[in-house]
């Protein structure tokens, strides 16, 4: 079902008049308003009125994560606080996390995006929706939530986890879709079969985002299942989940392109590649009021489709992402940056010494996550203190940070490979 055929079979021409109107709009919105922007423009010399069109939008300076860490937190709304009703946060690349903030438009206009994401793959209301993304700071709960209530859905907002407790629910319940990461729905897959009750499931449908996932594992989720898997994408940089999602035909994500403007550029030189070349993903949103941004890098690895889907919905579709530009691992949903691990086993202090290597890895559909940290000399020594409570007390350190658990082994002064260039930090074995 297509949730709104007037912005989803906008002809193209129409579609590039709007989003050049918007673009012009949320140009002179942030110059006026956004400090970190206006001081971009002003140092490549280009003004406001020098955007005419969306073909103007190479003129414009790229953002980065980093702006958000820079100007943490606040600093990039392009609202006063009394006009922003929601905030959510992510992993960012060291120990402080990233905050958005979403106006009642904004809260609108993703829900609206995510009502569009459901309804192509079946959902209304006699839909029973299972939410088993995570709710709170991470926006795939609360993103879904809003968007199942949009188109009157029966929403069970179960949460993510407790795996007894969402096959129960989903056999009680009758759920007919889930919406979760794709990991996790290969768990709940395996758990329903060792548990003997898919005949008493009524799963249709599934939409699986919020982590890199490949066709095999599509299949996979499919026939074991037996339920037709779509794919969605989004980050909270730009909104959360529902910046692009895929239809009936399930080849490509389409891009809501009446709200985000994507481009493809090659990561080292910032270029704009070719139409189909596969490089980075930009997004600029063109509607956003609380948290805009302009060619923000999204680092993720993909390429877009332009020709025309044949189910009729006009906006361009991206393929699924492959990679990343830079070092973000996504383990169990989250996402985490070696970086954020380096600082925290750097306060740690002369108990153990700089050397650790993260390896990440998938046993029964779950990803596990170890680091192997060299003690030091002195540690090792040390008759009095124990490993297992330094472990630990690192370990703790690691969840409040990362907000996953992790296994942390204290090793051998010396006993990690030493490599002669990049010292090899992260071995991630899992085959995606
Ligand atoms: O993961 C938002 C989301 C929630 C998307 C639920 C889909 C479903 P962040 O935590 O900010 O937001 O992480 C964003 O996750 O830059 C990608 O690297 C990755 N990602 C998200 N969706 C997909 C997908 C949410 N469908 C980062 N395929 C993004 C591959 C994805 N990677």
């Amino acid at each position: 079902m297509i949730y709104n055929p007037q912005i989803e079979q906008m002809p193209r021409d129409e579609l590039k008049k709007l989003q050049s109107a918007l673009l012009i709009k949320q140009v002179e919105r942030m110059y006026e308003r956004v400090e970190c922007f206006r001081n971009r423009m002003d140092l490549n010399g280009v003004k406001p009125s020098h955007i005419k069109s969306i073909d103007d939008l190479h003129l414009l300076p790229f953002s980065y994560k980093k702006d958000l860490r820079d100007y943490y937190p606040y600093g990039l709304f392009a609202e006063p606080m009394e006009n922003i009703v929601r905030l959510h946060a992510s992993s960012g690349t060291t120990g402080k996390q990233i905050v958005v903030g979403y106006t009642r438009n904004d809260l609108d206009n993703w829900s609206g995006t995510i009502a569009r994401s459901l309804s192509a793959a079946g959902a209304d209301k006699n839909t029973f929706l299972q939410n088993a993304f995570g709710y709170g700071f991470f926006t795939g709960g609360l993103g879904i939530h809003d968007g199942a209530t949009k188109i009157g859905a029966t929403l069970i907002p179960i949460a993510a986890g407790n795996t007894q407790r969402q096959i129960t629910t989903m056999v009680d319940f009758g759920s007919t879709m889930i919406t979760c990461t794709p990991s996790y729905a290969m768990y709940l897959a395996e758990a329903i079969e060792e548990m003997g009750v898919r005949d008493k499931i009524k799963l249709k449908a599934g939409i699986f985002g919020a982590e890199p996932w490949s066709e095999d594992m599509r299949h996979a989720i499919e026939s074991k299942l037996g339920i037709k898997a779509y794919d969605i994408y989004g980050l909270s940089e730009i909104q959360g989940p529902g910046v692009a999602y895929e239809c009936e035909y399930q080849c490509g994500m389409h891009i809501c392109e009446d709200l985000f403007v994507a481009e493809i550029i090659d990561p080292d030189t910032g270029e704009v590649l070719p139409e189909g070349s596969t490089g980075e993903l930009v997004f600029t949103t063109l509607a956003k009021e609380g948290f805009p941004v302009i060619r923000y890098r999204t680092r993720d690895i993909c390429s877009l489709i332009y020709e025309p889907c044949r189910c009729g919905r006009t906006h361009i579709r991206m393929n699924k992402p492959t990679g990343r530009s830079d070092d973000m691992l996504i383990i169990r949903g989250v996402n985490v940056f070696p970086s954020q691990i380096e600082e925290v086993l750097l306060k740690v202090g002369g108990d153990i010494t700089p050397n650790y290597q993260i390896i990440v890895d998938r046993v029964n559909n779950t990803d596990t996550f170890d680091i192997n940290v060299e003690m030091s000399d002195a540690f090792l020594h040390d008759e009095v203190r124990s490993i297992e409570r330094l472990e630990k007390s690192i370990v703790d350190e690691l969840r409040s940070v990362l907000g996953i658990g992790v296994k942390v082994h204290l090793v051998n002064p010396k006993s990690i490979t030493r490599s002669e260039g990049k010292a090899k930090r992260v071995i991630d074995n899992r085959k995606i």
